[in-house]
């Protein structure tokens, strides 16, 4: 394994050395002090502080290894929470290792993305993650801030969830503050024996509002960069050749917004890839090798309008057969993207095909069939379609999981 010196923080995207990681103290009966870095990190007020337990560097002989824990100086209590040093958020073992699996949810306003993430999440730790032999596990925090922005509202008040607020007012949702969790996967190996292997997803959900341009993208949204994989959601509303199709009724209660309102995926398309290039360097010619899964949002509403013999009518079959079925993802692949050229969007076509050396199409829906909301938000209990699709092809790209014929 290749050793790194330095590595760059998940929350905030500073660069920094590994010998500069610092600890945190959890002895409950510390002393609190104030927390300046933490307080700039959540834009507040560096006059009245967040209070926290003491920080603190603990050298290192070795440049490459960061120790696994310390000694707190105030009350020599061992503490193993490392932190960014820059903004004080816990640091997990993957990001210091550069193990970590950055998957950004991208798309334009009202998308879907939230729904999408609030989702995938609960379906991984229920039914993804298990089916492959695994769990997940939130880290640090990331299960609770889960559970109040997204699984309370959808799984037990049962209400759709609210557009998400640009990162540059609100830094306590899905796309300022990632949300991080291991998944912990069972290796098969000779002689009987299974392994452990563990990879850590950064999951970001964008708000559309922050991809209107590329100011505020290169400081909150940098993380895109550095993704393992795009998930970049389109939404059937906020193309005419569908909506034109359907009821106004069915179609207002599953756009959230206007279409005409909503920023063209296109040129989001071009924004991010404008920022991928800049951040590594790349001239424009050179195609970004991101692997990119354009997922059309929704299923559930154009259901009645895609080709009743299309294979993406099918439940997903990879978790229940425990690999990625190839046959199915092909015909996917091709029927969506049948579905884009005849509905017009050539355009966003084009821009995924000029600009990524490996993208594939999809569809899912986030809430399931016969789930659209009603017109005062709510919701039955999200059963979703088709929603690891991406996700798993994502892992099998990155070679977590391999695909099968
Ligand atoms: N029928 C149906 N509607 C959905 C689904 N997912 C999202 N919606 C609708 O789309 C709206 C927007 O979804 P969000 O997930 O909030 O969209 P977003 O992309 O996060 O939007 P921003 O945060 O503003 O960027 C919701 O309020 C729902 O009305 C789905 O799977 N099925
Ligand atoms: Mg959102
Ligand atoms: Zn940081
Ligand atoms: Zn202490």
């Amino acid at each position: 394994m290749a050793s790194k010196s330095t590595f760059i923080c998940p929350y905030c995207f500073e660069k920094h050395k590994l010998s500069a990681v610092q600890f945190r103290c959890t002895n409950r009966r510390c002393k609190d002090v104030p927390d300046i870095e933490m307080t700039k990190y959540e834009n507040g007020n560096i006059k009245i502080p967040k209070q926290g337990k003491i920080t603190f560097t603990s050298p290192s002989k070795n440049p490459f290894l960061v120790p696994l824990s310390a000694p707190c100086p105030e009350c020599k209590n061992v503490t193993y929470k490392r932190v960014c040093p820059s903004c004080h958020n816990e640091l997990p073992e993957s990001t210091l290792t550069g193990k970590d699996m950055i998957i950004s949810v991208v798309g334009s306003r009202a998308t879907g993305k939230s729904h999408f993430v609030g989702v995938i999440i609960k379906e991984l730790r229920d039914r993804i993650s298990i089916s492959f032999g695994g769990s997940l596990e939130g880290f640090s925090d990331s299960y609770q801030r889960w559970e109040k922005n997204f699984g309370n509202q959808l799984y037990n008040n049962n209400e759709k969830l609210e557009l998400t607020q640009s990162s540059v007012q609100n830094v306590d949702n899905g796309a300022y503050r990632p949300l991080i969790f291991k998944l912990k996967l069972k290796k098969k190996k000779f002689f009987g024996r299974d392994e452990i292997e563990s990879f850590t997803f950064v999951f970001f959900d964008t708000a559309g509002e922050d991809l209107n341009d590329e100011d505020t993208m290169s400081t909150v949204n940098k993380y895109i960069c550095k993704s393992a994989g795009i998930i970049f959601l389109l939404d059937p509303m906020q193309i005419p050749a569908v909506s034109n199709q359907l009821d106004e009724s069915v179609v207002s209660r599953a756009a959230g917004i206007d279409w005409r309102k909503a920023a063209k995926a296109d040129d989001i398309m071009t924004r991010v890839s404008n920022l991928i290039r800049k951040d590594k360097g790349m001239s424009e010619t050179q195609k970004i090798d991101i692997p990119v899964a354009a997922v059309f949002s929704k299923f559930d509403v154009i259901e009645n309008i895609v080709p009743p013999d299309c294979t993406v009518h099918n439940p997903s079959p990879h978790c229940s057969e425990k690999c990625f079925c190839l046959s199915d993802w092909h015909n996917v692949n091709s029927e969506i993207l049948a579905l884009l050229h005849e509905w017009k969007a050539d355009a966003f076509i084009s821009q995924l095909e000029t600009n990524y050396t490996t993208y594939s199409y999809f569809t899912a829906s986030a809430l399931g069939l016969n789930n659209n909301p009603t017109s005062d938000g709510r919701i039955e209990r999200p059963r979703p379609h088709r929603i690891e699709d991406a996700l798993l092809w994502i892992l099998k790209e990155n070679d977590v999981i391999k695909g099968k014929k």
